[in-house]
């Protein structure tokens, strides 16, 4: 194994260390000291129990147990890796949490390896926490991760591949000279979590946040360092709000100011701005903001004031948490991927035998406007549309509903452009309305408006006792028109003890010139939703009594006075994508 830590660093001195480092690392070989072989295949071996109505078909989740927060996504040597946390022992998340291992050609099929970091040294013997990838210069991946350790305390860790030539890098060795960040003074043992990736500023030296929490303020911690193994705090926060409570898995990168393309981690120049975004512990709400980062100082300045509540952007205005973003350079975009728990009771997922799945990779972008981030999944997801049903221009009067039949409405990708008439007579919008969640909690699929409720009906059963309503509703606003997106899951389910919150946001754009479009990625227990193109999503997961499997159907409606048309509506049939084990796996 040779190791060299940057190309950039020269100075004999780090020479020296970074052998001392290799010779420790190697003696700390982790693999064995997991949970031992035998019973990390085991763990892989066994499927959840029969008759699932819920289990996703195309997202990403291991055969059986606990998963949440994405760790370390990255694409390396032509393999797409994701690293996740785990609880091999059980589907409720677990007081030995660890690093499970997967890896990709194509971001849709997965092949499970075996886990990447467990428990094993002081420095994280009662759990492996979050934290991410970085690929150094010379394409050497390092991971850095939060340590739950022999005290409880929350400390980062360093471990790296113990084979550079294997692109699947299965085995992973941590660096003995673990701990290398403990909690600062001032902060509490366990408000000291969740390593970003690191960037390289212009002067050379690393940065990397973690998150935390003083007192009740939230904050990005900045390290740098020059060999990525001695980490100096500054003394300032990269960021920090007020009455924010924790910051979980901080994530920071730059956005391109024109265009789509992503841009690798350390880019810093006149044609990018960056995202800072939290993942507040508090309402478990990943929110970001827009802003510039200055590496002199080490600050960033948001383009708007911050506050962690329901004015602020988020990635998705539902179940969507503990996200991270990776550098695709194959694709030369910026990928995001989140954890999605369940909605459903602690004893349903004893009896499911598994909890939580990712959302779909996304790629992300900065919207044309510069005043907010757009999502798409990515193209790949496209590879697995089947058969497809389409509908053109068919007027919705009040009142109607529209039945997409032909295909299998538990595992679908559908996407339908609404054209609406003259507006003027849309209802007037309370500037008193603040809060889009509690709007549509207020006005429900049920509730009849002017334009709209209009949208999909999904999961839903045939005599619609169960359904779950994916919509919008146009308001005339004093300047321009507002419109509302809501996922109301009040009627989801004639099953009880389910959380069925409905959720809400607004969409910014103007329905007046152009079509008011929504996709739906349906996969039995979770429906991803993208408003106009990905300016507005929400994910939402949903448990069905009846509507499951070959019981569900998909209807569009429109429950306002006023009718709309469906210029164009495409679904597809998604076909399952591949989630196998490593002993099937051949190169
Ligand atoms: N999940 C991890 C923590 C992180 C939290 C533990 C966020 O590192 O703060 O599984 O979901």
């Amino acid at each position: 194994m040779a190791f060299l830590v940057s190309n950039t660093m020269t100075s004999p001195a780090l020479m020296v260390l970074l052998c001392c480092f290799l010779l420790i690392a190697n003696g700390a070989h982790q693999s064995e000291a997991c949970y031992g072989t035998n019973q990390k295949l085991q763990s892989l071996q066994v499927s959840a129990p029969a008759n699932q109505p819920y289990l996703t078909s195309y997202h990403f989740r291991p055969p059986q147990n606990w998963i949440n927060d994405p760790n370390g996504p990255m694409y390396y040597k032509g393999v797409y890796h994701l690293f996740y946390q785990y609880n091999p022992l059980g589907p409720l998340f677990g007081d030995k949490m660890i690093w499970a291992h997967s890896v990709s050609y194509d971001l849709i099929n997965w092949i499970h390896l075996s886990h990447a970091l467990c428990p094993s040294g002081p420095y994280d013997i009662n759990s492996c926490w979050s934290g991410s990838v970085t690929i150094l210069p010379g394409d050497k991946p390092f991971i850095l991760y939060t340590g739950i350790d022999a005290s409880g305390q929350q400390v980062q860790n360093l471990a790296m591949p113990e084979n550079l030539s294997d692109p699947l890098l299965k085995d992973w060795v941590k660096f003995s000279g673990n701990p290398v960040m403990t909690p600062p003074n001032g902060v509490k043992d366990d408000m000291f979590r969740d390593p970003t990736t690191a960037w390289q500023a212009p002067d050379g030296r690393w940065r990397v946040l973690v998150g935390g929490q003083i007192d009740n303020e939230g904050m990005a911690f900045v390290y740098w360092s020059w060999d990525f193994i001695h980490w100096t705090k500054l003394d300032h926060p990269l960021y920090s709000v007020q009455e924010t409570g924790m910051w979980e898995c901080p994530d920071i990168f730059p956005v391109s100011i024109n265009g789509t393309i992503g841009v690798d981690t350390s880019v810093l120049n006149p044609g990018v701005k960056h995202v800072l975004k939290t993942s507040l512990f508090s309402d478990k709400h990943d929110y970001y903001v827009l802003g510039t980062y200055d590496p002199q100082m080490d600050i960033f300045s948001p383009d708007t004031d911050f506050h962690g509540n329901s004015n602020d952007l988020r990635y998705d205005y539902g179940k969507f948490y503990a996200s991270k973003t990776f550098f695709d350079s194959a694709k030369n975009r910026r990928v995001l991927w989140a954890w999605a728990n369940e909605s459903d009771s602690t004893q349903d997922d004893i009896d499911k035998g598994w909890s939580g799945v990712q959302t779909v990779p996304r790629a992300i972008w900065l919207d044309k406007s510069g005043k907010q981030l757009v999502q798409w999944p990515v193209e790949e997801i496209e590879t697995l549309r089947g058969k497809q049903v389409s509908i053109h221009d068919k007027e919705l009067g009040s009142g109607s509903i529209v039945e997409v039949s032909g295909i299998t409405a538990s595992q679908v990708d559908v996407e339908i452009d609404f054209e609406l008439p003259e507006l003027e007579e849309a209802e007037l919008f309370d500037p008193a309305w603040v809060d889009p969640q509690q709007l549509c909690n207020d006005k429900n699929a049920s509730i009849q408006g002017r334009f709209g409720p209009f949208g999909l009906l999904i999961l839903a059963t045939e005599d619609l006792t169960e359904k779950t309503a994916i919509f919008f509703r146009i308001f005339k606003g004093q300047n321009k028109y507002v419109v509302l997106m809501c996922s109301d899951h009040s009627r989801s389910s004639l099953k009880e003890d389910l959380d069925k919150t409905t959720y809400g946001a607004f969409v910014d754009i103007d329905p007046h010139h152009g079509k008011v479009s929504l996709r739906s990625l349906v996969d039995h227990s979770i429906v991803e939703s993208f408003a106009a193109r990905g300016k507005t999503c929400i994910t939402t997961r949903v448990y069905p009594k009846v509507a499951v499997e070959n019981e569900a159907h998909l209807f569009a409606f429109n429950n306002g006075t006023q009718s709309v048309v469906i210029s164009s509506l495409n679904a597809w049939n998604m076909n399952q994508a591949r989630l196998s084990e490593e002993e099937s796996f051949k190169l």
